[in-house]
C-alpha cells in the first residue's frame, strides 16, 4: 500500500485532474493537496523541476503527469495490460500534452497577442488534434479510446474537452469542440456519468 499525495492547483481541471479522477474511481486513498494560483511560486520552489503536478509516493516526489497517470491508472485498473492497447492509451495522453504545451506560452502574453495566438491555435492545431481524437475514438469502436473500456486516455480527453467547453481559456471559442469534433462531447457526457465522477463533481461544485 503506497502513501500518496498529489499536489496541484486548486482547480477541477489541468494536468492532475485525470489522476485525481482515477483515484476516486479506484477508491485509492490519497492526500489531495491543492493550492491557490498566488502560492504557485512558493509551491514550485519545493518541487524537483519547479513544476506541478507532483505525486509524492511514500515520501518520494515524482514528476510528469503522464507518468503519474500511468502509475495511478495501473493502481486503479484504468490502464491497459495489453501492450498494444497501452500504446494507444499513451498515444492519446501524449497527444494531449502536445496541445497543452501549445497553449501554455499564451498565458503570459499581453491581451491582444494572447487573443491572436489563441484564435490561431483554435483554428489550426486545436482543430487538427480534436478531429484526430474523434477519428481515434471512432477507430476504437466509438465509446472508449483504448481497450474497449474506461482508461486514463478517456479521463485525459474528458478533462481537456471540459476545459475547452468551459470558457476558462479566454479566446478559445466554447463551441470549438462541438463544431470540430462533436463525438468528443458525446464521449465527455458519457464519461461524466461514471458514478464516481458524477459524485466527485457534485461535491466540488
Ligand atoms: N512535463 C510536465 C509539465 C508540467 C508543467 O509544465 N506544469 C505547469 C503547470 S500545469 C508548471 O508547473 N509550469 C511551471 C511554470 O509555469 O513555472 C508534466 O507532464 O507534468
Amino acid at each position: 500500500m503506497y502513501k500518496l499525495s498529489l499536489t496541484y492547483f486548486d482547480i477541477a481541471a489541468g494536468r492532475a485532474e485525470p489522476a485525481r479522477l482515477a483515484m476516486h474511481i479506484g477508491n485509492i486513498p490519497f492526500e489531495d493537496i491543492r493550492f491557490p494560483f498566488f502560492k504557485f511560486a512558493e509551491v514550485k520552489n519545493n518541487t524537483p523541476l519547479h513544476q506541478v503536478p507532483v505525486l509524492t509516493i511514500n515520501g518520494r516526489q515524482v514528476t510528469q503527469c503522464n507518468s503519474i497517470n500511468r502509475f495511478i491508472g495501473k493502481l486503479a485498473g484504468l490502464y491497459p495490460e495489453d501492450n498494444f492497447q497501452a500504446m494507444l492509451c499513451d498515444e492519446i495522453m501524449d497527444a494531449l500534452e502536445d496541445v497543452i504545451n501549445k497553449i501554455m506560452p499564451t498565458f503570459h502574453l499581453p491581451e491582444e497577442e494572447m487573443k491572436n495566438a489563441r484564435m490561431a491555435l483554435a483554428a489550426g492545431p486545436f482543430t487538427l488534434y480534436l478531429q484526430w481524437l474523434e477519428t481515434q475514438l471512432q477507430q476504437n469502436g466509438g465509446t472508449y479510446f483504448a481497450d474497449n473500456r474506461l482508461t486514463m486516455a478517456d479521463l485525459k480527453v474528458f478533462e481537456w474537452v471540459r476545459t475547452l467547453n468551459s470558457g476558462f481559456l479566454e479566446h478559445i471559442p466554447t463551441t470549438l469542440v462541438e463544431s470540430a469534433a462533436p463525438l468528443l462531447n458525446e464521449h465527455m457526457r458519457r464519461i461524466a456519468q461514471t458514478p464516481a465522477i458524477a459524485e466527485y463533481y457534485a461535491k466540488s461544485s
